[in-house]
């Protein structure tokens, strides 16, 4: 088995029938670097093909699900770096994963973190969850579903106020506005995860994966325009000062160029 640095993997649920990952960057709130995305998409792969495995939950260490993208990973990069590699491109992978997928989100889902969750089939937050697409602090927008899945869950205006507004709201307001489906004490939230999970998994594999299908068919629908609008922002000075502002920690000074 391989390996991993970026993410804890092991087989949880009575029947050992639930694959259960934990993204395990602590020291920067589980940030989504290349490597863990990598990593990210080779364990569901595997979980995919594990014929025991009937659902998987994904949660984070610490204080974060995921605090977004990495953004000193990003900070170097331009418009040609992110138009012509591979930049986004481990993204979706989780997306095309049938087997049912539960985010625990235990705290911080901020930008690409939100939309990780996002791409999974059921969301459950603890207690001290929050959830927010801050892109525009940093001068670029959410290119990884924000624009997207957000405003078809939560409706238009409050999707245009989390992204425009970079504000987060906490879990109590995301389950009013159906972003999750259940607020769980913190202690609980993983344990009740994959509870649910094991209820899935004790199913057919083939009706869910069809389930999911199809309740999929209905949520998704093309992303390359908003993909294409997310590296756009890479052509612009302001992304630039939004991350180095970011990593620097002090204030960006937008000229809106
Ligand atoms: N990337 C890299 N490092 C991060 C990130 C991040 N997204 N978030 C936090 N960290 C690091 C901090 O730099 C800090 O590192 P260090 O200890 O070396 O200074 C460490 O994690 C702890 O963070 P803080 O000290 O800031 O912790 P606080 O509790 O004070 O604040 C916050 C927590 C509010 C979550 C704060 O860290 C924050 O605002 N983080 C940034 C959130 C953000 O802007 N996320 C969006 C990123 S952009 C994005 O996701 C675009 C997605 C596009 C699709 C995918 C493209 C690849």
């Amino acid at each position: 088995p391989k390996t991993y640095t970026q993410i804890l993997v092991e087989k949880r649920g009575e029947k050992n029938n639930v694959g259960f990952i934990q993204l395990n960057r602590r020291k920067s709130l589980n940030a989504l670097c290349e490597e863990l995305m990598l990593e990210l998409s080779h364990a569901l792969d595997e979980y995919e093909k594990d014929k025991n495995v009937g659902a998987i939950v994904i949660t984070g260490i610490g204080k974060a699900f995921a605090a977004g993208a990495d953004i000193k990973e990003m900070e170097g990069l331009d418009f040609t770096k992110v138009y012509g590699g591979d930049f986004l491109s481990n993204w979706t992978h989780i997306t095309k994963i049938t087997k049912p997928i539960i985010a625990a989100v235990n705290g911080f889902a901020l930008g690409g973190g939100c939309e990780l969750a996002m791409m999974c089939d059921i969301i459950y937050a603890g207690e001290k969850a929050s959830f927010g697409q801050p892109e525009i602090i940093l001068g670029t927008i959410p290119g990884a579903g924000g624009t997207q899945r957000l405003p078809r869950v939560v409706g238009k205006s409050m999707a245009m106020e989390m992204c425009l507004t970079g504000d987060r709201v906490n879990a109590q307001q995301a389950l009013q506005a159906g972003l999750v489906s259940k607020v769980l004490p913190d202690e609980q939230l993983v344990d009740e995860a994959v509870k649910t999970a094991e209820k899935i998994a004790s199913y057919s594999k083939v009706a869910t994966s069809m389930c999911k299908e199809a309740i999929n068919t209905a949520y998704e629908t093309s992303s390359e325009r908003m993909v294409s609008t997310l590296k756009e922002t890479f052509t612009r000075n302001d992304r630039r000062e939004g991350m180095s502002a970011f990593v620097a920690k002090r204030k960006p000074e937008f000229t809106d160029s």
